[in-house]
């Protein structure tokens, strides 16, 4: 798992329009509408919960601590959809303390191993992880005009690879694993029985134009894997392609470092 440095992170506030706008470039939906596909959201428009639902982000200070920008990100991320958004004055207890006070709808927190949306109405608990997998899957599955019956490799077969294959075989994809723990992957097709294993994953790459990245390894999508028809949704931090396929993908090409993860952990939690 990657935790975050500030340096990752920095630069996301200022961008998050333009990101927003080549999430519809690519996609034909905002940010919030990808997240609602990938909750299967069914209460129609979000405008009420605007209106009524204020959201806290509480920093938190156990393990390595705070993370310089980390909670303010949080709220630029959410306040993009129309939300309104604070970060709490302490951290901690003293913070939760704070945000119950205010009355907020969801809460969000994050430790070095968990990173979590909280309702406080209904008890959802919408986990980064799981969610990212979720959003990403679902960005894929726009961007390339429909899952169903289309194979998909997906490489790393943890929390962000389980979200992925969650949604991807709800929406009829044929799921091919890899993972470099087999045991991994055999969790995961224990989860979704569909899902084949792959023992090596270079010939799927080469095969199969649909590639879910769901690891945090540099450099396992090489050049030579990437054709005309190549879709790419990659959450993981470091971004696994060479360097030298950016020019040739980046238009086909899904990857931040927590914009949808985090809508789509909003829409969970209120869902
Ligand atoms: O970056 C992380 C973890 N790797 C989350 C894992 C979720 N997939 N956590 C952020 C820690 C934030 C810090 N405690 C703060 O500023 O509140």
């Amino acid at each position: 798992m990657t935790l975050l440095k500030s340096n990752d992170i920095s630069g996301i506030s200022e961008n998050l329009y333009k990101y927003n706008k080549s999430m519809f470039n690519k996609l034909g939906k905002s940010l919030a509408e990808v997240a609602m596909y990938a909750v299967n959201w069914e209460k129609g428009s979000y405008e009420d919960y605007i209106k009524n639902d204020l959201i806290a982000i509480v920093p938190i200070t156990s393990g390595n601590g705070i993370i310089d920008g980390f909670s303010e990100t949080i709220k630029n991320i959410i306040e993009i959809t129309g939300f309104k958004a604070f970060v709490t004055d302490n951290s901690d207890v003293q913070g939760l303390e704070e945000a119950y006070k205010r009355r907020v709808k969801i809460i969000f927190i994050a430790d070095d191993d968990k990173f979590i949306a909280i309702n406080t109405c209904n008890y959802n608990i919408a986990d980064n992880s799981f969610n990212t997998g979720r959003g990403y899957a679902a960005a894929l599955d726009l961007m390339s005009g429909g899952l169903r019956d289309r194979t998909v490799v997906l490489i790393g077969a943890g929390s962000v690879g389980i979200g992925a294959a969650s949604f991807m075989t709800a929406h009829g994809a044929k799921v091919l694993v890899y993972d470099i723990l087999r045991q991994k992957a055999e969790r995961l097709r224990d989860l979704f029985p569909e899902v084949e294993i792959l023992t090596e994953f270079h010939s799927a790459l080469k095969n199969n134009n649909l590639i879910f990245d769901a690891t945090p390894a540099k450099n396992i999508i090489m050049k030579e894997y990437i054709s005309e028809s190549t879709l790419i949704s990659a959450p993981g931090i470091p971004l696994g392609l060479e360097k030298d396929c950016m020019p040739i993908i980046k238009d086909r090409l899904i990857h931040d470092v927590l914009e949808l993860g985090v809508v789509t952990m909003l829409f969970h939690a209120l869902s």
